[in-house]
């Protein structure tokens, strides 16, 4: 018997997903195989909710254990990959976070330096810490992230750098892997997907990775896709761009989606839904993650679940159904959020009496 040599990757191999789904991604021979040890994420069943909504299976997709947090590694990796393919000397991003994390990390993988434009005092502290430890330049802007994403655009257009934006096909390519993961672990397509939805990208990358899934005839069927924006900044729910679009969940503090026209599509082709959920709601639903469920994610993240909360509310029949929740980023993202409630005391005498009393024991 002989055993053959698997190409080798730098890094993690096995999980990797340039490797895995080598064949649905744009990459050829001369593509750096350059991994941080993105994918292959937990598809984790729901304890407490998935009987409260009434569904037959509730599902997490923590993509808050990739590498830098987030989903967006999935596309930066391809992304980073094939700005060096094609000879960029330098990468640059507008963010509201995570896009700069991700960006920031890949750059450094491979040797670059990365630019990176953020709406300044509204970017989670963890995010901002990131980009900034692995080097790259952050410049706040005094304007939305609309706006950053404007100017890179045409920073872009004129400098010899590579725009790393969802508007890169290639974050799209990479990030349709969640998607092929997804039915690799259920066996097929759920039938519900809900996701957060900021500019829009990731809800566009899902749709075309269950779409080409089933083309491909690896799943048997797609799901209804269920978008969430925040109401202070859900542009897609009103049909018109929001000028200034505020809320809680910094990560999706986005008026004018750039994939505006895929996220339409992904809702309509799928007979799904995108809606708006408050900030109130989004709190509740990332306490009631981090409490009931054992997971801690960022704000944004929890719009997913908020969205499912209040369908179930409004009447919407849940009843026997498969459903997956994108849980987009950890909650160490945004430290801050997490201390806001009441409930980290002052600090006692060090002596077991105190530390009983305290603790209401005694
Ligand atoms: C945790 O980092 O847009 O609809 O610049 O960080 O694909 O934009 C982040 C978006 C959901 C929304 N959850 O995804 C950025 C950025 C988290 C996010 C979204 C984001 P898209």
């Amino acid at each position: 018997m002989t055993i053959e040599r698997r190409e080798r990757v730098e890094g993690a191999p096995g999980r990797f997903i340039m490797e895995r789904y080598r064949d649905l991604l744009p990459l050829t021979d001369r593509t750096p195989m350059v991994t941080l040890g993105e994918g292959g994420t937990p598809l984790v069943r729901s304890r407490a909710l998935e009987a409260e909504l009434g569904l037959g299976e509730l599902w997490f997709k923590l993509e808050s254990t990739n590498p830098t947090g987030s989903f967006k590694d999935r596309g930066m990796v391809v992304a980073v990959a094939k700005a060096v393919e094609e000879g960029a000397r330098a990468v640059l991003c507008a963010s509201t976070g995570n896009t700069s994390a991700a960006a920031a990390a890949y750059a450094a993988r491979h040797g670059l330096p990365a630019y990176v434009l953020v709406p300044g005092g509204h970017v989670a502290m963890g995010k901002l810490a990131q980009a900034v430890a692995h080097g790259a330049q952050v410049i706040a802007v005094d304007g939305s992230f609309d706006r950053c994403l404007q100017i890179a655009r045409q920073l872009a257009a004129r400098e010899a750098v590579a725009l790393v934006n969802s508007v890169n096909p290639y974050r799209i390519a990479g990030q349709k892997t969640a998607a092929f993961e997804i039915a690799d672990d259920l066996g097929d397509a759920p039938d519900l997907l809900a996701i957060p939805v900021g500019n829009a990208g990731n809800i566009t990358a899902y749709w075309a990775g269950f779409v080409e899934y089933r083309h491909r005839e690896r799943s048997l069927r797609t799901p209804r896709m269920w978008g969430f924006q925040a109401a202070g900044a859900a542009p897609l729910v009103r049909g018109a761009p929001v000028e200034d679009p505020e809320t809680v969940a910094t990560a999706i503090r986005i008026g004018n989606p750039a994939s505006w026209r895929g996220a339409v599509a992904a809702r309509d082709d799928s007979a799904g839904r995108i809606e708006a959920v408050s900030d109130e709601r989004i709190l509740d639903a990332y306490r009631r993650l981090a409490q009931d469920e054992g997971i801690f994610c960022e704000p944004a993240s929890a719009a997913s679940v908020a969205g499912l909360i209040s369908m179930a509310e409004a009447g919407e029949s849940l009843r026997g159904l498969t459903a997956v929740c994108v849980i987009t980023g950890s909650g160490l993202k945004d430290p801050e959020t997490a201390l806001r409630v009441p409930t980290v005391r002052r600090e006692v005498p060090a002596e077991v009496g105190s530390v009983a009393r305290a603790l209401g024991w005694s």
